[in-house]
């Protein structure tokens, strides 16, 4: 991705270890280097946006101070890849498992030295793993035992609108809400995280993100690696203060770019190891960051080979040297550590140029060999493609940018008290999502259903976006067109941009699904 705003300071890229320790820079730099680049957006002042957004969104104000990057924190592999424990059910039955979640703060370590204080689900970061199973009803009680209000959406669940994690249907600390997942969808790789009406990016930064796992009987049969062969690894970029504190400050700069950390996270940690057998693993990784693309690959060169894009299976295994991950996109891919020797490690990379680098993920070690019984069949799934002719609406156009200085879609912030448009149940749609925005992607995100991707900047989309997503970059200056069917439930749901500082600032719409 080419980034403008990146051009005045790359520079102070991580270049080695001489640059990161001498070369400090601020947000400010950087957003007065990024405006001075694109000249036009000198429109965008802290003063303009905060006045906006308190009179818009009262939540979400700016900080008086401005975020300090530091430096890019060197690569450790000192501690273990934290695997989050799966939830069990405090009840099951015929109308399907029963799980209780408490919001609460807790505390993680990420870095060596003090803990880290955060905000969980069951206290803990990365919170607990849902595992659901395919056609089974998940009820979930979530209680807040927080000192503010949140609540919980499952990104890329199908689910009725109330379930849905609407940015007002927020949880009271010391309320609880149940929220009831059908799991009516493909099987795969979900995350639940907070969407608070202009908190989901403080929220989620402090720790409210998880993995919602959906099996299906009919994936097991493919003979995937399975049980302590399919990790799921949360990617989240993170800054902290002097005391191991997180650090999270939105202002004119950081709801421009986006929070971008200097830190990278695995599963709550920084830069682990994971220890594995020669033999080929399922990694489901997610990007988590608030607003960074990730574009992963092995240190080796070895291929990667993604089986599922967001929520679904491919159709057939892609091999491909690098994975990329807009915020909120998932891959599901399997490694082949086979070919390697015991005793011998490679470093998952994160190719991705956005300032400031984060080259460096984790790093796999190889411990022993094993046998391995798994296998990567030719064909994965069926993906039937949605016809265009099936569509009832061909040219829904929506068209994010910067307008006047604020974070738009149509020329329009997100007002939770208007109903932006009207979609029928049970009718096919084809939206052409533009962006207006010369120097930065943006992820758009559409709730409740599915979409596939018709063409970006009028070109068949790469195989990676072939299967169902929920989630898809637009690239700077580009459109690309998605179709999607609006079945089973009625409701109004949100779609915006997954930069959670432009969605928070309030790159945001809502759709009202009728009957
Ligand atoms: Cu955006």
């Amino acid at each position: 991705m080419v980034n403008s705003i990146q051009i005045p300071v790359r520079d102070f890229c991580y270049r080695g270890v001489r640059a990161r320790r001498s070369r400090l820079i601020t947000r400010r730099q950087l957003l007065e280097g990024g405006l001075a680049a694109t000249g036009g957006l000198a429109v965008l002042g802290a003063g303009h946006l905060r006045a906006e957004a308190e009179d818009q969104n009262p939540w979400a104000r700016l900080a008086d101070k401005t975020a300090s990057y530091g430096a890019v924190r060197p690569p450790s592999f000192a501690r273990a890849l934290p695997i989050p424990p799966v939830k069990r059910p405090t009840r099951t039955g015929p109308q399907g498992d029963e799980i209780d979640l408490v919001l609460c703060p807790g505390s993680g370590q990420p870095l060596p030295g003090a803990a880290t204080p955060i905000l969980g689900f069951d206290g803990i970061w990365p919170g607990p793993t849902i595992l659901a199973t395919r056609g089974r009803p998940t009820l979930v009680t979530v209680k807040n035992g927080l000192g503010e209000s949140a609540n919980v959406h499952n990104h890329g669940h199908h689910a009725p609108a109330t379930s849905d994690g609407h940015p007002l249907h927020t949880i009271k600390p010391g309320e609880s809400r149940l929220y009831t997942y059908p799991n009516n969808q493909t099987g795969g790789t979900y995350w639940y995280h907070d969407h608070t009406f202009g908190l989901t990016g403080a929220h989620l930064f402090r720790g409210l993100g998880a993995l919602y796992i959906i099996r299906d009987p009919a994936e097991d049969a493919l003979g995937l690696p399975t049980g302590e062969h399919d990790v799921p690894i949360l990617i989240q970029d993170r800054l902290f203060d002097a005391n191991n504190g997180l650090e999270y400050t939105v202002d004119a700069g950081t709801t421009f770019t986006g929070v971008l950390g200097n830190t990278l996270c695995a599963n709550g940690v920084h830069t682990p190891f994971f220890q594995v057998a020669a033999r080929r693993y399922r990694f489901r990784f997610v990007n988590g960051a608030n607003s960074r693309n990730l574009r992963l690959a092995l240190g080796n060169g070895d291929p990667i080979v993604q089986i599922a894009s967001d929520g679904s299976l491919l159709s057939a295994p892609l091999i491909q040297t690098s994975v990329e991950l807009a915020a909120s996109e998932r891959a599901d891919c399997i490694i082949d550590f086979g070919r390697l020797k015991t005793g011998s490690s490679v470093v998952l990379r994160n190719l991705d140029p956005t300032w400031p680098e984060l080259p460096d993920v984790l790093r796999f070690d190889v411990v022993r060999r094993e046998n391995d019984e798994s296998r990567v069949p030719e064909r994965l799934a069926d993906v039937p493609r949605i016809p265009e002719h099936e569509a009832v609406k061909k040219h829904r156009r929506l068209r994010f940018q910067l307008a006047d200085g604020k974070w738009t879609i149509n020329g329009l912030r997100y007002d939770p008290a208007r109903i932006d448009f009207r979609v029928k149940l049970g009718t096919t749609e084809i939206w052409e999502i533009e962006n207006g925005e010369q120097t930065q992607m943006h992820p758009f995100h559409q709730h409740m259903v599915p979409f596939q991707v018709l063409d970006i900047n009028g070109a068949p989309p790469p195989p990676a976006h072939r299967g169902w997503k929920d989630s898809v970059a637009i690239p700077p200056a580009g459109r690309a067109r998605l179709i999607m069917r609006f079945y089973d439930y009625t409701g109004t749901y949100v779609f915006h941009c997954h930069k959670l500082e432009h969605e928070d600032h309030a790159m945001m719409l809502q759709q009202e699904v009728v009957a």
